[in-house]
């Protein structure tokens, strides 16, 4: 095992790596931007090295600085967290050449997901279904319009460099085409430098399931099962969770199969995951792998109990994987929440100040994974996640319950956050039948989202504010210098109060 590492990133995930690192007795480097000179991370860590200015590109973005922070605090290998570089190939080489291990996959095997066509061909070689469409970008609308012909409408027009949505446009009729085309080009170019785009068939009313899979450098690859990430708005996951409703055993073992030939094919190695369309005949399409840690991987670890980011340190140092597949099996249900610092009520506009006050849940079941703590400042320089909040219990409905209960726990004062949101979620109907594709939040936005307090709220809030103003008329009998003997008594009363609650030392 490496004796020390640094990990390229900010945030809960940094956090998380750290915490697989105590558990892995290997020492942990922080880096920071001067935004988050007082961050958690940077506190936990056992040694930490600043970047730069806040903003990405002078700081977590600096490839330079980065390995020169890790060639002077004499880190063996690297963990690139999520976001940020995780997915640049010139990183993955850079840590390489400069002798580091890069916890994470080949940069060959990023290469060869990072473009979408590539990705698609590298899938039908590997008999990995996908759906209907083109590899080839498209030379113009006529070019395009007699494709959709031949798969019929609608289509779905995407960034050959693309991912993650941006450069996406549905075109339901051929008079749409032209335009369609022309902006999915321009979003193209101006998120991937490259305007090349194709053609699929649009499928509609999928759900999002992701496969989860974990290989060492001696030739196993596993299949952690899926999860289900159909909650989602403007490609940002809201709720993940751990089975899918929609999944059973027969299915689980060929979206597993149909992953792990996927990720062969690609050479890969480390944490990776195959993204899924799965329509509401149970048939399923492989749409993008993604070659990094992601966000969601807590319900995979609590409904397997395998620790994806000790195997990630575990398998970049060399280790074998010690399970075999049959052995993975689902046990129980997972859910999270991503409490973001954005106000639901105003169209999910980021929200910006000082974290005041955390209450974090707690009792069985229960995970936060966080970055956040009394006096955090939550800027506009990174994205929006708190933390994630994630349960487990026996059964979907008792995980349900649970993060209702949790939810209604956590409070964070300073910043507009999703939370009630989220509580909205766990009380929705079609949500707990399990009723829920990809389209369904932004179906459902405008009844989640208008967040008037229920009347007895009110009444709640009334006696809050009461009890609030007493606690303190209470506060200020503790005696001023100079007192009253009457008043002085009291602060006795008050110093010996402390005392015994073992807030002062007895001299
Ligand atoms: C699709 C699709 C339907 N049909 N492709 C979204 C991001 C990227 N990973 C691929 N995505 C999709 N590709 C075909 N042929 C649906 C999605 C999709 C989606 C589309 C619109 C709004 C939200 C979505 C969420 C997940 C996936």
């Amino acid at each position: 095992m490496f004796r020390k590492i640094l990990i390229a990133n900010r945030g809960e995930i940094a956090l998380r790596v750290i915490r697989a690192c105590r558990e892995l007795n290997v020492r942990a480097v922080a880096v920071y931007s001067d935004a988050d000179a007082h961050a958690p991370h940077v506190r936990e860590a056992d040694e930490a090295v600043r970047l730069g200015p806040p903003p990405s590109a002078e700081s977590y973005l600096r490839i330079d600085r980065i390995l020169d922070a890790a060639r002077r605090t004499g880190a063996e290998a690297i963990h690139p967290g999520y976001g940020f570089l995780s997915e640049r190939e010139p990183f993955a080489r850079a840590v390489r050449d400069a002798g580091l291990v890069f916890i994470g996959p080949p940069a060959e095997a990023i290469a060869a997901m990072g473009s979408k066509t590539d990705a698609r061909r590298l899938a039908i070689d590997a008999g990995v279904p996908v759906v209907p469409g083109t590899t080839e970008p498209l030379a113009d609308a006529r070019a395009a319009a007699a494709v959709a012909e031949r798969f019929g409408y609608p289509v779905i027009l995407k960034a050959s460099a693309g991912g993650g949505g941006k450069g996406m446009r549905v075109v339901r009729a051929p008079t749409e085409m032209a335009a369609a085309l022309d902006t999915a080009r321009r979003e193209a170019r101006n998120a991937f430098g490259d305007d090349a785009v194709y053609v699929e068939k649009y499928i509609e009313g999928p759900r999002h399931v992701e496969i989860q899979v974990l290989g060492d450098h001696h030739g196993t690859m596993l299949s952690l099962g899926e999860r289900e990430c159909s909650i989602q708005r403007r490609h940002q996951k809201m709720v993940e969770e751990a089975p899918s409703v929609a999944v059973t055993a027969e299915l689980r073992a060929r979206m597993g199969s149909t992953a792990v030939a996927a990720a062969r094919a690609a050479g890969y190695t480390n944490a990776g995951t195959c993204e899924f369309l799965l329509d509401a005949d149970g048939r399923f399409y492989f749409l993008e792998m993604n070659t990094r840690l992601q966000v969601e991987h807590p319900v995979t670890e609590l409904v397997t109990g395998i620790d994806v980011v000790q195997w990630q340190l575990r398998i970049a140092a060399g280790e074998r994987l010690p399970f075999r597949q049959e052995e993975i099996v689902p046990r129980g249900w997972a859910i999270e929440c991503r409490i973001t610092s954005e106000d639901p009520a105003n169209n999910f506009l980021p929200s910006t100040g000082t974290i005041s006050y955390l209450r974090l849940p707690g009792g069985p079941g229960i995970r936060w994974d966080g970055g956040i703590g009394i006096g955090s400042e939550i800027g506009l320089f990174y994205d929006p996640l708190l933390g994630k909040l994630i349960v487990w219990a026996p059964t979907r409905d008792e995980a349900i319950a649970r993060m209702h209960r949790a939810l209604l726990e956590l409070t964070v004062e300073g910043v507009e956050t999703s939370r009630d949101f989220h509580l909205r979620v766990m009380e929705d109907d079609e949500f707990r039948r399990g009723a829920i594709e990809i389209q369904w939040l932004e179906r459902r936005l405008a009844s989640l989202a208008s967040l008037s307090p229920p009347a007895e709220g009110e009444a709640a809030a009334v006696i809050a504010a009461a009890l609030l103003a007493e606690e303190e008329r209470v506060r200020r009998v503790v005696a001023p210098p100079g007192a009253t003997r009457r008043e002085s008594e009291s602060a006795d009363a008050w110093r010996l109060a402390a005392l015994r609650e073992g807030l002062r030392e007895g001299r």
